[in-house]
C-alpha cells in the first residue's frame, strides 16, 4: 500500500483541509499520516475562529517518525498558516524526500481574486519557495497570480494561463497545474504543464455555475492521491474533476445546502468506482 503525509491544518468544522484529506485518500486505498499545522474551530471564513498554532510538535513528531524509520512515498502539503510553517514543511520535504517522492503542494491561500482573511502578500510570496521544491504544485488562477506577481484576471485567453504555467515552472515547479481554468464558455476545468517533456495538458467538464469552500482541498487531495496511485496526468484530472463537480452537483440538491463545504461523503462510492473503472 502506497502512504502519503499530510500537512496542513485541522479545521474541526468546516470540511476542508484534513478533515477532508483524511478521508478521502484513505478512501483511494491510501495509507495517509498527517501532521496538523494548527487547530481551529472552523475554517477561517467563519467569524471568530480560534487557532491554536502547533508549529512547537512538528520537529517532535517528524523527529520521532525519523527514529522509528517511518517513509513516505509522497508528501502532501495544503493550508499552512504561517510563513514559519512554510519553512517548517520545506524542512520537512527535504528531510524525508527520497529519489522517488512524489512532493505535491496545494499553495492553499485565496480565491475569486483574494487572499484568504488570515494572509497578506509576503505570505504569499514566501509560498513560492514551497512551489520551489514541489513535483506537482495545482494553485487556483488567483494564488497562481499571487505566486507569480502576473496580475489576476477573471476573463482570460488561453495564453494567460500558458503565461501563468510557465513562470510557475520558472519558480522550480517540475509540474504546474492551474486549477478553475475555463477553456471554453460553460466548461472549467485544469490544465498542467510538464517541464521533463515541455508538454502543456488539460481536461475541461461542464461548469456548475456555483462555488463552494473546501472544492480545491477535495480536488488536490483526490489529485494527489491519484498520482500516487501512478494514474496517469489525464486520467488524475479527470478522476479529480468529474470527482469534484459530481459534489458540487449533489451538495446543490441538499436543501440544507451548506455554505461552509461540500457533500463530498454522498459522492466517495462514485471516487472509488471510477478508480476501479481505471484499474480494470
Ligand atoms: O480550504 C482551504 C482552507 C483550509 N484551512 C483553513 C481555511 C481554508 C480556507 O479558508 O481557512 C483554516
Amino acid at each position: 500500500m502506497k502512504r502519503i503525509l499530510t500537512i496542513q491544518d485541522i479545521s474541526c468544522f468546516g470540511k476542508c483541509s484534513l478533515t477532508v484529506a483524511l478521508p478521502l485518500l484513505s478512501a483511494m486505498g491510501i495509507e495517509t499520516v498527517i501532521l496538523p499545522t494548527a487547530v481551529l474551530s472552523t475554517h477561517t471564513l467563519f467569524k471568530g475562529f480560534t487557532c491554536r498554532d502547533l508549529s512547537d510538535q512538528l520537529m517532535p513528531i517528524t523527529d520521532h517518525w525519523k527514529q522509528e524509520g517511518i517513509t513516505f512515498d509522497a508528501i502532501y502539503t495544503g493550508y499552512l498558516g504561517t510563513e514559519e510553517e512554510i519553512d517548517t514543511a520545506i524542512g520537512i520535504i527535504e528531510s524525508f524526500r527520497r529519489e522517488d517522492t512524489l512532493v505535491f503542494v496545494d499553495p492553499a491561500m485565496g480565491d475569486n481574486g483574494k487572499l484568504y482573511p488570515a494572509f497578506n502578500e509576503h505570505y504569499a510570496r514566501k509560498n513560492a519557495d514551497l512551489c520551489a521544491v514541489a513535483d506537482i504544485a495545482d494553485p487556483n488562477i488567483t494564488e497562481a497570480a499571487f505566486l507569480t506577481g502576473i496580475p489576476y484576471r477573471e476573463i482570460y485567453p488561453e495564453e494567460y494561463i500558458r503565461e501563468l504555467l510557465l513562470t510557475l515552472a520558472d519558480l522550480g515547479t517540475k509540474t504546474p497545474i492551474l486549477t478553475g481554468v475555463s477553456l471554453n464558455e460553460g466548461k472549467t476545468g485544469a490544465m498542467g504543464y510538464d517541464t521533463g517533456k515541455k508538454e502543456f495538458f488539460h481536461y475541461q467538464n461542464d461548469r456548475v455555475p456555483v462555488s463552494y469552500h473546501g472544492t480545491g482541498d477535495i480536488f488536490s487531495s483526490v489529485l494527489a492521491g491519484a498520482f500516487v496511485l501512478g494514474i496517469d496526468r489525464t486520467e488524475a484530472l479527470k478522476t479529480a474533476a468529474d470527482y469534484t463537480a459530481l459534489t458540487i452537483a449533489e451538495t446543490l440538491k441538499n436543501p440544507g445546502n451548506p455554505w461552509y463545504g461540500v457533500d463530498f461523503e454522498e459522492t466517495i462510492p462514485f471516487l472509488i468506482h471510477s478508480l476501479n473503472e481505471i484499474r480494470k
